[in-house]
């Protein structure tokens, strides 16, 4: 099978979230989403998600960085190539290409789903997937106070989540994550993420998460320092799990290889697309490593591709792959993602990304559009 895009068209639509989401670095009230449609030369075509938000408060990377990333350098790297296989893509996507992962591996996840398509088979399957379902944690902002944590984290432990990761960050973060291990008993699966809101002077406060029985904290310190993490987590017996700081494979061996932490959350946007995240996945197995699969509250596009990458053996903790209905009053694909016991079904009877995608309602939704040819 050789797949040949004959054009890229770029949309951004715009979501309101149902209710503001705010981390340690700010906050979201509506989600500006850059959407990819990726055409095949035989007439096959598949959605794609490029995850890069509005402000540079994650990665360097923003939505109109993204745009003119993909425009400029990706896009002319891939169309009109014969791409014998998706997996060639992000090496060529490398080459004297420095940095801008999203707006990439909005391509090149892209031509994974193609080559699904095309071959008729589900994505996660095309890929190696070997799960029916995936386990699914819920992400909780930063909350006005404690008793409204507690009441949004007794509200998703009734839903059935498997895992809860309570957003922190100075002044709320240790005492606040005590009260929700107070109100739901010692046998949910709480975890907490500070998205880079502290520093080593920390060390002291944060070792008070130790007695909390977290299953891990998330990139507690800088997005790019990987050496002070280490410093961090010879401090801590609660394990650091790496989010902003694994940018490819190579940064997952330097977590390894210094200590830097014990857990990886791959988000596949943040490391360049599939092919990467595979590699990290491969890695982490081997070196007995836990990853799961993050979110960047994409719409049911991007979730599709989420869904595919957790369904890999070795994604062995719960996903921030929430159904539909927690982000949005309504999704743009279906049937929408749903939420069953805490698990969410891999459609893998499907050929590709295993959703419809709502044409009309995006083409009314969309505010830019975009052909690349
Ligand atoms: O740090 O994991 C994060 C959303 C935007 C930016 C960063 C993060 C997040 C989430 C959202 O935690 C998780 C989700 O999509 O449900
Ligand atoms: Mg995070």
């Amino acid at each position: 099978m050789t797949i040949r895009v004959e054009r890229i068209t770029l949309r951004e639509i715009r979501l309101e979230l149902k209710e503001p989401f705010r981390i340690s670095s700010g906050e979201i009230r509506e989600r500006r989403i850059l959407l990819l449609e990726l055409h095949d030369a035989s007439g096959a075509s598949v959605w794609g998600e490029c995850v890069a938000g509005e402000a540079p408060n994650y990665s360097p990377e923003t939505i109109d960085t993204a745009w003119v990333a993909i425009t400029q350098w990706v896009a002319p790297r891939v169309i009109r190539q014969a791409i014998d296989h998706p997996g060639a893509v992000h090496q060529e996507l490398e080459r004297d290409f420095r940095g801008h992962n999203m707006a990439k591996a909005g391509v090149e996840m892209g031509v994974w789903g193609l080559a699904a398509t095309l071959a008729g088979q589900s994505l996660s399957r095309f890929i190696g997937g070997s799960r029916k379902a995936i386990d699914v944690g819920i992400s909780l902002g930063i909350q006005a106070s404690a008793e409204r944590l507690i009441e949004k984290a007794r509200a998703a432990h009734a839903e059935g989540y498997r895992k809860i990761k309570i957003k922190i960050e100075p002044g709320h973060d240790v005492e606040w994550v005590r009260a929700v291990r107070d109100a739901l008993g010692p046998s949910a699966h709480l975890m907490a993420d500070a998205n880079n809101a502290y520093t080593l002077d920390d060390a002291d406060h944060l070792a008070g998460f130790d007695e909390l029985d977290l299953i891990m904290i998330e990139q507690p310190l800088a997005w790019d320092d990987l050496v002070r993490h280490a410093q961090l987590q010879r401090r801590l017996r609660t394990p650091v799990c790496l989010d902003e700081s694994i940018t490819s494979l190579d940064r997952a061996q330097d977590m390894v290889a210094l200590g830097a932490g014990r857990i990886v959350n791959i988000k596949p946007g943040r490391v360049g697309g599939f092919t990467s995240s595979i590699a990290i996945h491969d890695f982490c197995r081997d070196s007995g490593i836990p990853v799961w699969c993050g979110g960047m509250f994409e719409s049911g596009v991007g979730r599709a591709y989420n869904v595919a990458l957790a369904s890999l053996p070795n994604f062995s903790i719960p996903g921030d792959v929430s159904p539909s209905a927690r982000y949005w009053a309504r999704d743009i694909v279906s049937p929408e993602w749903t939420m069953e016991s805490g698990l969410v079904r891999v459609p893998v009877d499907r050929p590709g990304i295993g959703v419809d995608v709502d044409a009309e309602r995006i083409e009314a939704l969309t505010v830019r559009r975009e052909v690349l040819s």
